[in-house]
């Protein structure tokens, strides 16, 4: 999978007010900014035209823009995140959207899914059952990407917040497992990277055109990416983990 593009939204303010069981302590929104400049500086680096949204002061987890569309190639579909209180970030999400795409699919009321419960590996798309994504969102789906000639398959969920908490594909077989994934048999067919328990935060990771972003602070799972060939960027997002959000969250890429 080659990436052209990605979107983001700037954090708003409220973002403090924001989903979390972290227990982090309080984000400086102020350094979640710079982190989020960083950040779309570096998807930058990597050869990706950023667009970047405005912020939603109504909606505190809506930089977390992973979680409201899902990006098949042509196929861009909006979601309907499973929080309360994110689901009207769908709203501005579609403009957005239609620049790129000249139709959008929906997620409907009573299904729901959230972004971060989605793993596309270019043969396979992978649906989470959390507390965010239901089975009737995830059917729903599914008759979209069956439509669209694409596979799919469950995977079942017991602890993750989403299902890209603990399980992200790289390219080219390789997969980082974390928590719950380790020995799981849905994953055998990879090449599993298995990130310790002090380091679960780092399966989150995003891999755009051969190199993998990581999370600053988790030495072992960067080098464990760099031994196996990538070329790793480091990005800081110690705001975003206060709130249980990871790299990919941050962006859709396409
Ligand atoms: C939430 O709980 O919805 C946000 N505070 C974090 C969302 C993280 N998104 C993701 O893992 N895809």
């Amino acid at each position: 999978m080659q990436f052209t593009h990605a979107i983001v939204r700037t954090p708003a303010p409220s973002l403090s007010q924001g989903i979390t069981s972290a227990n982090l302590g309080q984000v400086n929104f102020e350094k979640a900014l710079q982190q989020h400049a960083n950040y779309v500086l570096a998807l930058e680096h990597l050869g990706l035209t950023v667009t970047v949204l405005p912020s939603e002061e109504a909606f505190p987890d809506s930089t977390f823009v992973e979680d409201v569309a899902l990006i098949f190639g042509e196929l861009a579909i909006v979601t309907n995140p499973g929080a309360a209180s994110r689901n009207g970030e769908t709203i501005s999400i579609r403009p957005a959207l239609l620049k790129h795409f000249a139709n959008l699919l929906h997620i409907h009321p009573p299904g729901t899914l959230d972004g971060g419960d989605v793993m596309w590996t270019g043969d396979r798309v992978y649906v989470g059952l959390s507390s965010r994504t239901n089975r009737v969102g995830a059917e729903q789906l599914g008759k979209h990407l069956q439509n669209a000639g694409l596979e799919w398959a469950v995977v079942e969920m017991a602890e993750m917040l989403h299902l890209k908490t603990g399980v992200n594909y790289l390219d080219q077989g390789n997969l980082l497992v974390a928590g719950e994934f380790i020995e799981a048999p849905i994953w055998r067919a990879f090449h599993q990277i298995q990130v310790s328990p002090d380091e679960a935060y780092a399966a989150n990771c995003v891999c755009i055109n051969g190199s993998v972003l990581v999370p600053a602070g988790f030495p072992q799972t960067a080098s464990a990416i760099e031994n196996i060939g990538y070329r790793v960027v480091i990005v800081d997002t110690s705001e975003f983990r206060k709130l249980d959000g990871g790299l990919s969250c941050l962006s859709l890429r396409f």
